[in-house]
């Protein structure tokens, strides 16, 4: 296979081998950012419907996984970065009850290489961690990401238990994940939050939030 077929192959059956060696023969090519979304995220939504339809069971998936944060772990350092810090504090989390977190740490990787600070407390966290860790790192918003459906609901939980803490003014909100659509942020769960609550597509869409919440 012609070398981007072959990553985005490597992707989908979770071959490691000979990885590095194609990561670099593709950065002689183009940017890191650009093999990542068009290269190797196209393999992850292969493994998405294959998984989904049945044609892939759970512990390939895995290997996927592996193989495409070890991809992005390679490439990261190659990365154009001002990580500089100081344009304001973001807070990552991945909701209560949901392992997926590829999504979350590009918007980790693409939020800090642009001059923000990213305070990142990994997976299946619940509001009161989510919280906790805000507070104690003085954040200017906290994003969460969830992949499942029913991370959709712990998101409106949450926004909730922020109102209801007080919170919600001091707090703007990103959220992100496969599940969500835009309408139920912006308009469900809009009229739940009593703060600013936004959807981010993608990383960059995240990045920019981030420039309009700071601005
Ligand atoms: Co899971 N899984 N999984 N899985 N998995 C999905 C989400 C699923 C859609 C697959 C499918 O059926 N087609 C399905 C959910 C169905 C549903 O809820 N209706 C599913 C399921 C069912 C499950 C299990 C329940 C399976 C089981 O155990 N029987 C289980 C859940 C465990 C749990 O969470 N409690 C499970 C487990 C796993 C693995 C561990 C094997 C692995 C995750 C490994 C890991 O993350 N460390 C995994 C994977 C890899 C997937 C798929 C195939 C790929 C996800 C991914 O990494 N995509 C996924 C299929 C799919 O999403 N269509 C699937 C690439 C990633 C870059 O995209 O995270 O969407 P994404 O991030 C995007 C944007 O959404 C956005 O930016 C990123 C791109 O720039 N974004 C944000 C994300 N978060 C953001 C936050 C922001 C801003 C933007 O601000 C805060």
């Amino acid at each position: 296979l012609p070398l981007f077929e072959r990553l985005e192959r490597r992707i989908v059956d979770g071959e490691r081998n000979g990885l590095e060696a194609d990561l670099a023969a593709a950065m002689a090519e183009k940017p890191p950012l650009g093999i990542i979304n068009e290269n190797l995220l196209a393999g992850m939504k292969v493994v998405g419907e294959l998984f989904g339809s049945g044609q892939m069971q759970l512990p390939f998936v895995l290997q996927s996984a592996e193989v495409m944060k070890a991809a992005v772990a390679n490439l990261e350092p190659h990365m154009e970065k001002d990580d500089s810090g100081g344009k304001g504090k973001l807070l990552l989390a991945t909701v209560k009850g949901d392992v997926h977190d590829i999504g979350k740490n590009l918007v980790d990787i693409i939020v800090s290489n642009n001059g923000y600070d990213v305070v990142n407390i990994g997976i299946k966290q619940p509001i009161s961690a989510i919280l906790e860790a805000a507070e104690e790192h003085k954040v200017d918003a906290i994003g969460m990401s969830g992949l499942l459906v029913k991370s959709t609901v712990i998101m409106k939980e949450n926004l909730e238990e922020l109102n209801s803490r007080g919170m919600s003014g001091k707090y703007p909100v990103m959220l992100g994940g496969a599940a969500l659509t835009r309408s139920y942020v912006e308009n469900d769960l809009d009229e739940v939050y009593q703060g600013d609550v936004r959807y981010a597509k993608d990383a960059f869409e995240g990045l920019h939030l981030m420039d309009r919440i700071m601005a």
